[in-house]
């Protein structure tokens, strides 16, 4: 496939990726998360409203509530399948299994500075935990993932002779894990490429977001042929945690509207976020894709021109699509006169280009010297239509 085919939105014409929501698991690492159950409920159910295919739950080993909670999610009958996610220890494997979850992700770190820092295994002795652990969870019939924790940072070869093995022995999913956010788009591209011209089994893509690269890592996973993202909401994590559902949603919103349209119900993504928010104590980011607060406003003269005329002009989502409005801004020294003039309408004024040009002039000395408000600028708008004779 050529660069100027991925440019012209060519990966959009294949299915999307399954989300893997770990708002439950990954997010509980969140400095913020301290979810209590009937939290951690809620939290499930409106993200199966929303329609995400995986909900990853923490642990059950973490601690009694965490197994409790675990098993409850797992049976509250949701659309969505369960997941827990633990060590590669065959005990760990049993609990999970026990807590009926559809699906087991394990994982264990390969890299040279987790085997070192972490469990101290050789890549041998790994591959012999998996030789235990992946039998045993085949036949307890669940779906089983294999992820090497800090891919990014594995020596490729020890990770091909890993998911290799674990291939054989019937993992449904493997994952590539960006574990300290240090993978480049093209890097993971690549790996997941490699990954899914070896070896028969679908690639799940988890990516930090250390240096601001969670989505755009994800979105390359994606292209390299991933089959599942993970994701969590406002991107809760370790440290700064992970891409974000509502980033991975604009990204692939702008790529297949139709396709996640059909597949989410996109008026819940403020709302779950709001929920988020709250419950770990933090604000939406202004900047947040979609949800932030400015995220559909337009400012200067430029732009709320074309946006009256054409919102696609300088928006590449519709607000109307996640249930929300846009904003055009007048009343400061970048506005122009079409922004003005709309505003006049609104008020139910019809003022001429020359009024709005004065108008518009009249702003922009003020806002050169204060704080403009919003019943200022009408204010000015009606003593101009007054002037003219302009009816209402
Ligand atoms: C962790 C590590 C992990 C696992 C990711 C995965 C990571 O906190 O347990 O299992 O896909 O970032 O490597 O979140
Ligand atoms: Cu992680």
């Amino acid at each position: 496939m050529s660069d100027l085919h991925y440019l012209r939105g060519g990966a959009g014409s294949r299915p999307l990726p399954s989300i893997i929501e770990s708002t439950l698991r990954e997010g509980e690492q969140f400095v913020g998360a301290d979810f209590s159950s009937e939290q951690k409920f809620r939290i499930a159910r409106v993200l199966d409203d929303f329609g995400v295919e995986y909900l990853e739950l923490t642990s059950p080993m973490a601690s009694p509530r965490s197994r409790e909670d675990c098993a409850a999610i797992a049976g509250l009958g949701l659309r969505a399948r369960t997941l827990t996610h633990t060590r590669c220890h065959i005990d760990d494997a049993r609990v999970a299994v026990e807590t009926g979850v559809d699906g087991v992700d394990i994982v264990i770190g390969a890299s040279r500075q987790l085997r070192n820092a972490s469990h101290g295994m050789s890549v041998d002795e790994i591959i012999g935990r998996a030789e235990e652990v992946i039998p045993f969870l085949v036949e307890s019939g669940v779906e089983v993932r294999f992820s090497t924790e800090d891919s990014m940072r594995t020596e490729v070869p020890d990770m091909l002779r890993i998911y290799q093995r674990a291939v054989e022995l019937g993992v449904d999913r493997i994952g590539v894990a960006d574990t300290v956010g240090v993978g480049r788009p093209r890097e993971i591209y690549a790996l997941v490429r490699q990954l899914t011209s070896t070896l028969d089994v679908d690639v799940e893509f988890h990516g930090h977001d250390d240096t601001g690269c969670a989505v755009a890592n994800a979105f390359s996973a994606w292209e390299g042929g991933a089959t599942h993202i993970d994701t969590s909401v406002l991107g809760i994590g370790e440290r700064n945690g992970i891409t974000s559902l509502g980033s991975w949603i604009a990204r692939i919103t702008v790529e297949d509207r139709d396709q996640v349209r059909g597949r989410y119900n996109l008026e819940l993504l403020p709302e779950i976020e709001r929920l988020i928010a709250e419950l770990t104590g933090i604000t939406v980011p202004f900047n947040a894709c979609i949800t932030g607060a400015t995220a559909f406003s337009h400012k200067a003269g430029i732009h709320t021109k074309a946006v009256l005329t054409d919102p696609s002009a300088y928006e590449c989502l519709d607000p109307a699509d996640f249930g929300l409005g846009r904003e055009i801004l007048t009343t400061h020294r970048l506005t122009g006169w079409n922004a003005v003039r709309a505003r006049a309408c609104e008020l139910g004024v019809a003022l001429d280009e020359e009024r709005a040009r004065e108008v518009t002039g009249q702003v922009k000395r003020l806002a050169d010297e204060c704080r403009v408000e919003a019943a200022e600028l009408d204010g000015l708008i009606l003593a101009a239509a007054r002037t003219a004779g302009v009816a209402r």
